[in-house]
């Protein structure tokens, strides 16, 4: 087990907590780990296994089937399955945490005889959303062991990043620079990679999900690299910077500040009670203002973010929840999520003490915006389109961190991997 039982008792506690007070005295609420799924014509071959993480969250627990129910009269009962003749046979074994055996379930369940039972993690009418709202909130609040296994990963990925300002020249290939960091953080202790490893050299730079392919870097050229590492689904989400040849052209450093700048005074703002959306609104000020300073826009940095012109050079929102999973549980249930000056924020609440946010603003010359028709008439004569287009062989920046919100202010928890 990864978490200590402390820390497991404490989070049935603040969430039995949090429950209580919106449940009624007859209600279930049920929270599943999964089942593993076969592979179509894999025989006895499943897909790689993740409990559903309101349950790990939950449980420190990562064996399939099992289910925890919560009832104001009993609190957190987990049910578990216990390990198989096959599992002891072909496997050594299992980790089963202490529980009830999974076989008594359904007759438990029978007899509570509930009006209402609520399986958290399930698609639902405004009753369960309301539940799930509740656990979700003590679940966004870190604690003090998720955050040690947060600063571990930031130094398993730093091994990565290590690796590959060692290996970075011009000739090298965006693939190899991925295996090099992929290769550098599994030899370090990651169990596998969060989410797919973006690298993207020269032009490809402005691509927001770039796959890393057989491009070679040139000398001149800047290769960016979004990548992170993972333990149990944990994981940090950092994205750096190499010049290829080392040394930070003239080109690179305007854009670099400018980024670096927006990304300083957005991780700043990063302490309870202040709105998400004005930690993005700051980076996209501070990125128009740049803007206009490099001449690319014609109207004030104010005129820019109500306009959305920004928009065009940094198309997206400047951060997400994360932690267990890339997109840890992000915010109330959000289908239609509001824009920000042209960036849509799926992400739009306050912030909460130990709330771990990833802070990534970034400037972009992507030849889909600057060549959209669409764009082009939308912002005609807010953009100085011929200087836009000097830089669409330069591709982009973005710098990105993964911060503490806490009550004595922001903590960067990446901070171990150099700028
Ligand atoms: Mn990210």
């Amino acid at each position: 087990m990864i978490f200590s039982t402390t820390a497991i008792t404490e989070r049935k506690n603040r969430s039995a907590r949090a429950l209580s007070s919106v449940l009624k005295d007859e209600d279930t609420v049920l929270i599943y780990c999964g089942t593993p799924i076969q592979k179509p014509g894999g025989f006895d071959q499943t897909y790689p296994f993740l409990p559903h993480p309101d349950y790990f969250w939950l449980t420190g627990s990562r064996r399939a089937y099992g289910v925890s129910a919560f009832t104001k009269a009993e609190g957190w009962v987990d049910f578990v399955l216990p390990v198989t003749r096959e599992e002891m046979i072909w496997e050594g074994g299992a980790e089963v945490m202490p529980g009830k055996d999974l076989a008594e379930f359904s007759s438990w369940l029978g007899k509570r005889n509930s009006t209402r039972v609520f399986i958290l993690g399930q698609e639902g009418n405004d009753e369960l959303v309301k539940i799930q709202e509740v656990f979700s909130r003590e679940r966004r609040k870190k604690d003090s062991e998720e955050v040690e296994l947060v600063r571990r990963l930031a130094s398993i990925a730093n091994a990565g990043y290590l690796k590959v300002k060692s290996t970075i020249r011009p000739g090298i290939s965006e693939r190899q620079i991925q295996l090099d960091y992929e290769a550098a953080i599994l030899q370090a202790g990651s169990e596998k990679h969060p989410y797919d490893s973006i690298v993207g050299t020269g032009s490809n730079s402005a691509i927001l999900h770039a796959i890393p392919t057989s491009r070679i870097v040139k000398d001149g050229e800047h290769v960016l690299i979004d990548a992170g590492a993972d333990i149990h689904d944990y994981c940090v989400d950092i994205t750096r910077i190499f010049p290829a040849s080392g040394q930070r052209s003239s080109q690179l450093k305007n854009i670099y500040d400018i980024v670096l700048q927006a990304q300083k005074e957005s991780i700043a703002m990063c302490v309870p009670g202040i709105e998400w959306k004005d930690v993005h609104l700051k980076s996209a000020k501070v990125i128009a203002q740049g803007l206009v300073d490099l001449n690319i826009l014609k109207i004030s940095a104010e005129e820019a973010l109500s306009t959305n012109a920004v928009s065009v050079f940094f198309p997206h929102g400047v951060g997400h929840m994360v932690g267990l999973r890339v997109r840890d549980v992000g915010g109330p249930y959000n289908p239609n999520p509001k824009k920000y000056a042209g960036a849509r924020l799926r992400v739009d609440m306050q912030l909460e003490e130990n709330h771990l946010m990833t802070v990534e603003p970034g400037l972009y010359f992507i030849a889909a915006l600057l060549h959209d028709a669409e764009t082009r008439r939308t912002y005609g004569d807010q953009i100085n389109w011929l200087e836009a287009e000097k830089w669409l062989s330069f591709g982009g920046v973005r710098i990105e961190d993964d911060i503490l919100v806490t009550s004595k202010g922001a903590v960067n928890l990446t901070e171990v991997v150099e700028k």
